[in-house]
């Protein structure tokens, strides 16, 4: 009995003098201050657009538009709160003025603003309503604003300058904390200016001279973050794409100096000299203001949850933007999925299977327990495991006990001392095998995957290249439920309509009348034939497994295509620009300088009352079309100018740009490519289509 109490003595003596020599591990590369530590992990909240163009259906205000237009009757800037909050997000940026110039405060410096508006007799504050409404609920607050000022006279002289500094001065002085400020980077260009109506470029890299906005910043809101698009590296970065995305291999580094190409927005970089974490900024709507027609096109709960893996499973934050409506709410679609989806994420990540799991590591920072395995899955994010330092691959396995069934893995890095691992790969224990199922790149501060169901009995996670030993502070493994994607639906240049599935063992319903699909619907079994005219088609998936719907697409479809062609292209691939299909492209030779046009044939006289226009949708694709002219003609030689003007936020914002005019009878319609995003010579185009006066749109 003696001896044994001397041998615990003793062992105990040894483990205390072993843990007081471990030291712990060192810092690796950059590492996060404390403001982006917190920022880091709010990980959701969102933004919210509104703005005098929310009356004038634009994508971007041009800075004339009349305040007395901006007259919200029901706007609540508690519901804005109180959806957000019940969404599970944790603040909210406002724009608190757009490109348009106009403010949602009554700023001293200028008149375009809510005060000018009929709202409240010009006695409204928007700003302040909603960092009211924000406290209220316990969210925290931001503010976008604009430096592109389409409204004021000076943009682009010094003068403004002075003039965005003192509004800045006004937003973070007046609205209590405000945790982060937002530019924006689309900058300069055509505008109204005070009437000048005109073009003006900065360029970006001396005009705004950051640097002195930012001390400033700092100064007024010590724990804010700074958010810029890369070029002036600031506290956290845009991720190249307004798509919802960042790339798996996502570093929060970047260099800093020099130039940040959009490979490096997506990705980050390995070897960086700053910490620049990702933002995913994504609207949950098409667009980022409110636009009528986009109120089918609210995103999915498969989208969302698409998104959510694609961000904040990717070690980014997330940035969810709701457009108001006219009338100063939350559209209550938009609200209910965005509830929808927090409902899933929730249940997605309800219960951890690790709390009935126990974890081993295959090596641990001087055998000391502090460091050991049980401190990923102890759910404390200040405890981590590790290695011995040198020790750059290791692994650990978690064992379940029993077979147990799994779809979702979720991995955390202690960032506070950096960044760290390169490379890491996932596998089960299935009857007895060790199967691989992931092999993937960089974690960060989260990580979560996706895969097919497995059930095994226990799951190493090997880590298999690191910049220094890793420091693994949380491990998550779940059996999240199946969601249903709604289908595709497409109409091909025969008028045909094609449905598609994303999940081949689904089946597929659909109806024409504009009324729900349902199981009792008719059947997709094949291409449906469709007649000239304008079509609106409704489609379900169904699964006959679970007996689950998926959520309905709704696509409208104009006149038919069937007898169009283009005129003077020899290039047979041109036919990609009407056929129906968004993934196919033509691009106008190289070396066809700016103008470029390109002609339809409609085969016969239309009622037309607009046009559509879709650019290549490949990644950084070339020959975005920003600004343009669109012409009719009934005999294909005498034209009439119908439309002009700009396709607003095309380059970051890839989408269907409709333009409408009033209605004319035409044949031919051509677009004129006169500018494009890379200012070169190139005009590209995915589709083009015409919006006619009978076609449901
Ligand atoms: C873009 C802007 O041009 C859009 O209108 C929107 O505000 C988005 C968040 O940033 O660059």
């Amino acid at each position: 009995m003696q001896s044994i109490s001397l041998l615990f003595i003793l062992l105990t003596c040894s483990a205390a003098t072993i843990a007081a020599q471990i030291t712990p591990p060192a810092p690796v590369g950059p590492t996060p201050s404390d403001n982006q530590l917190r920022w880091q992990e709010m990980e959701y909240y969102a933004f919210i657009h509104f703005s005098i163009n929310t009356y004038t259906d634009m994508s971007w205000g041009y800075g004339n538009e009349d305040p007395a237009l901006f007259n919200p009757t029901k706007l609540d800037a508690r519901q804005w709160a109180r959806v957000c909050k019940e969404a599970g997000m944790k603040g909210i940026i406002l724009t608190a003025k757009h490109h348009s110039g106009f403010c949602l405060w009554p700023s001293e410096y200028t008149d375009y603003s809510v005060e000018s508006a009929p709202w409240k007799d010009g006695k409204g504050d928007i700003v302040g309503d909603l960092a009211a409404a924000c406290e209220e609920y316990g969210l925290k607050f931001g503010v976008y604003l604009s430096p592109w000022d389409r409204n004021h006279p000076d943009y682009g002289k010094p003068e403004y300058i002075t003039y965005f500094r003192n509004q800045l001065r006004e937003l973070l002085t007046n609205y209590g904390d405000i945790f982060e400020v937002w530019y924006d980077g689309a900058n300069g260009g055509t505008g109204w200016y005070g009437g000048a109506d005109t073009l003006r470029k900065i360029d970006r890299t001396t005009y705004y001279d950051w640097s002195n906005t930012y001390a400033m910043v700092r100064e007024l809101q010590p724990d804010i973050v700074i958010w810029n698009d890369g070029g002036d590296r600031a506290d956290l970065r845009w991720v190249g794409t307004e798509s919802g995305y960042v790339g798996e291999t996502n570093w929060s580094l970047l260099n800093s100096t020099g130039p940040v190409p959009e490979e490096e927005l997506r990705h980050g970089v390995e070897a960086g000299d700053a910490w620049v974490p990702g933002e995913v900024n994504t609207s949950i709507r098409p667009e980022w203001f409110y636009h009528p027609r986009e109120n089918t096109k609210v995103k999915t709960l498969p989208e969302l949850m698409d998104i959510y893996y694609q961000s904040i499973g990717r070690n980014a934050t997330l940035l969810l933007n709701f457009a108001i409506a006219p009338d100063g709410l939350i559209p209550e679609t938009d609200a209910q999925r965005a509830l929808d989806f927090a409902a899933a994420v929730n249940e997605a990540f309800a219960d951890n299977l690790v709390e009935r799991a126990s974890a081993t590591a295959e090596q641990v920072r001087g055998n000391d327990p502090k460091y050991g395995a049980t401190q990923a899955i102890d759910g404390n994010d200040a405890t981590y495991w590790t290695t011995d330092d040198g020790v750059t691959a290791a692994s650990l396995t978690l064992d379940f006990g029993q077979p147990t069934r799994f779809n979702r893995f979720l991995v955390q890095e202690y960032i506070p001392l950096g960044q760290r691992v390169r490379r890491f790969t996932l596998e089960a224990l299935v009857d007895g095998n060790w199967e691989e199922i992931a092999d993937e790149t960089t974690i960060g501060y989260k990580r979560i995957l996706r895969f097919p169901t497995v059930e095994a009995t226990r799951l190493r996670l090997n880590i298999t290249d690191a910049k220094a030993c890793p420091l693994i502070s949380n491990i998550g493994v779940y059996r999240a439920p199946q969601i249903l994607t709604p289908p595709t639906v497409l109409r091909k240049q025969s008028g045909e309509v094609v449905i598609l599935p994303a999940d081949p063992e689904s089946e597929l319903f659909y109806t024409l009348d504009g009324s729900e699909p349902t199981p009792d619907s008719p059947r997709y079994d094949g291409p449906i034939a469709t007649d000239a005219g304008g079509i609106e088609v409704s489609a379900v998936a169904y699964s006959p497994i679970s007996s689950e719907l998926s959520p309905v697409t709704t696509e409208r479809f104009g006149i038919a295509r069937t007898d169009w062609r283009i005129v003077d292209i020899p290039d047979e691939q041109v036919a990609n620009v009407i056929d129906g299909d968004p993934d196919t492209y033509w691009h106008q030779p190289a070396g066809n300088a700016l103008p470029a046009s390109l002609i339809i044939d409609l085969g016969k006289q239309e009622r037309l009352s607009g046009f559509r226009y879709l650019p290549d949708q490949r990644l950084w694709s070339s020959g975005i079309i920003t600004e343009y002219n669109f012409y009719v003609s009934s005999d294909g030689e005498t034209w009439r100018l119908v439309s002009e003007g700009e396709f607003s936020n095309i380059n970051n914002n890839p989408l269907w740009q409709d333009k409408t005019f009033d209605p004319v009878t035409a044949r031919f319609v051509k677009l004129e490519a006169l500018a494009n995003t890379k200012e070169d010579n190139a005009a590209g185009y995915a589709e083009l289509d015409v919006i006619s006066e009978s076609a449901m749109r």
